[in-house]
């Protein structure tokens, strides 16, 4: 294999986020950008990469499939020895992380901005997971971004581009591309998860329908092959499955603004009894009924609280359970209750690798629509629609086709009225400039620098308030400045975060809560619950003030 030693030079700002490297497309695009940030990765792993196999594969957004053809070049050149990429540079993300530990690799790279619009204007993205599946920790991206300010060659193998259509071998000397088909091997850990046998029966029901949304990007293939191949549902209930470069010019992010038309079918008077749908990535998920939205805080506490009856792979009951800390605590009293360990981590799937690595986590989620299992290291959407399928299959496998069937709202209700209800909701305000945003954070860090507990603010008083800090118990790692908490005395929250996935200008996230066990309570809405603490959070923050900005771009 002859490789070429291409000088560069670093780019600036090449530092990871939330959830990997994310920029606009067009800088992606600049001479060298992603091979110099592949570069560096590789200098920081050092020699272990050398005679490894790496699984790559991406969300099918514009410029993946070049990607690929430099990432295939440089893994040739830095010495791995075999590269596993998806069919048309395919993978979802949850797919990778399955891939990757049952093909026991090395590790491997997702081209992917996840729920981040798509195409030449919009963006780009890539992530390092590890061999467990998991997304890299933050000491080796701490060293990546270290690599970037001072990479200087790139090893190059002097290789053609490979025919990325057809599923099947190349080699090239020592080193060899394989294409696969993406689903394959996710489809057989699900298959390990879930009663497969029970959800078709249940699926064939016809007093039960479902529409899943694939949001034109990439869980179309994959909801195809599963919900439809192997479960035995209709074609027709996927809807956008086809991927597309720009997700046909939308926003793939599964919540109630961006899944406008989901919603529109799940609120009109004829709607199927289910629906789905997952972002860019195939790592979110939104779960709603008719008429009904489940927030993902209370998906996880539900799914938590189900699991052992209703998944298989859960029969042996929960190792533990574990949620991002701005997500409700929906999950801390299912914990209690189940009497199984409980972690609070930051936001961020690459917290949770390492608890479930040591076994102390089988079930985890975020409010931001993530939900999962330790059958893999990653977010997963359409593990969350299965479980909650298999919920729904399980409440009605006595119920008579034809008979009341128990639905999502059912569910949830049952839920709220065993637990109480963590009333929850997340503003973003997307896109401030960064200075406003950057102001406000200090204005609020000075508040709880001089705030003591009994401190009132409106009606609340206060417990406690911090920066949130978290030191991970396997590893002792730790990680600072995730959150600025208002904790009140009534257990009710608020948090302010700015977000670490964006590519221009700064987005403030902005999450209350408030619990109820009033059981005239329950059913009010999320909004009209949460107002009151809503104004105290706008007041304390200035929010109006340091942003111009009167209301949220999106609310959940
Ligand atoms: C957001 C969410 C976070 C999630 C991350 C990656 O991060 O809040 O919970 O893990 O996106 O999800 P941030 O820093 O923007 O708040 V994905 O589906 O974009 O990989
Ligand atoms: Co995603």
């Amino acid at each position: 294999l002859n490789v070429k030693q291409v000088p560069t030079k670093p780019y600036e700002g090449q530092k990871t986020g939330t959830s990997g490297l994310r920029k606009k497309t067009k800088d992606f695009m600049q001479e060298n950008y992603l091979a110099n940030w592949i570069q560096s990765l590789f200098n920081a792993l050092g020699d272990e990469v050398k005679g490894q196999s790496l699984g790559l594969g991406g969300d099918g957004r514009y410029f993946g499939k070049e990607a690929a053809q430099i990432i295939i070049k440089l893994a040739a050149g830095n010495g791995f020895k075999k590269v596993v990429v998806g069919q048309d540079a395919l993978m979802a993300t949850p797919a990778a992380s399955a891939m990757i530990r049952r093909r026991k690799l090395y590790g491997g790279l997702i081209m992917s901005a996840s729920h981040n619009p798509g195409g030449p204007d919009n963006d780009f993205g890539i992530k390092f997971n590890y061999s467990g599946g998991e997304p890299a920790p933050e000491r080796i991206t701490d060293k990546i971004f270290g690599e970037t300010t001072k990479v200087a060659t790139l090893n190059m193998a002097d290789i053609p581009d490979i025919d990325l259509s057809k599923v099947g071998v190349t080699k090239f000397g020592d080193f060899e591309v394989e294409v696969v088909d993406p689903v394959a091997d996710y489809l057989a850990t699900l298959s390990e998860v879930f009663d497969f046998g029970l959800l078709r029966s249940f699926l064939a029901r016809k007093d039960f329908s479902l529409v899943f949304d694939a949001m034109h990007a990439v869980t179309g293939p994959y909801a195809k092959r599963i919900l439809v191949e192997e479960l035995g549902a209709p074609a027709s209930c996927v809807k956008d499955g086809v991927p597309s470069p720009d997700f046909n010019g939308g926003h793939p992010d599964p919540n109630l603004t961006y899944a406008e038309e989901l919603v529109k079918i799940m609120w009109a008077e004829q709607a199927p009894a289910f629906g789905a749908a997952s972002d860019g990535d195939g790592d979110r998920n939104m779960i709603l009924g008719h008429k009904f939205f489940v927030n993902p805080s209370d998906s996880v506490a539900i799914i938590a609280a189900n699991a052992q009856a209703c998944i298989p792979y859960f029969k042996g009951g929960l190792k533990g359970v574990a949620r991002s800390m701005p997500t409700s605590g929906a999950l801390d009293r299912v914990a209690a209750d189940l009497q199984v360990p409980f972690f609070e981590t930051p936001t961020g799937w690459k917290f949770f690798g390492n608890l479930m690595d040591a076994g102390k986590c089988s079930v985890c989620g975020e409010e931001s629509f993530g939900t999962g299992g330790d059958h893999i290291r990653e977010k997963d959407g359409i593990f969350a629609v299965l479980s909650w399928l298999s919920i729904l299959a399980f409440a009605n496998k006595d119920v008579p086709e034809g008979g009341r069937l128990t639905t999502v709202q059912d569910v949830a209700i049952a839920h709220w009225k065993k637990y109480g209800r963590n009333f929850f909701s997340r503003y973003d305000y997307e896109e401030c400039a960064d200075a406003d945003a950057n102001k406000m954070m200090d204005h609020l860090r000075a508040i709880i620098a001089a705030a003591k507990p009994g401190d009132k603010f409106g009606d609340f008083v206060l417990a406690t308030a911090d920066d949130f800090e978290y030191t991970d118990p396997i590893d002792g790692s730790k990680a600072s400045k995730q959150g600025l908490r208002f904790i009140f005395t009534d257990g009710s929250r608020i948090i302010f975060r700015l977000s670490g996935t964006g590519s221009s200008g700064s987005t403030i996230r902005l999450y209350i809560e408030q619990y109820t066990a009033d059981p005239s309570k329950l059913m009010l809405d999320a909004q009209e619950a949460l107002a009151p603490i809503v104004k105290v959070a706008l007041e304390v923050s200035k929010l109006q003030e340091f942003t111009s900005r009167t209301s949220p771009t999106v609310i959940t």
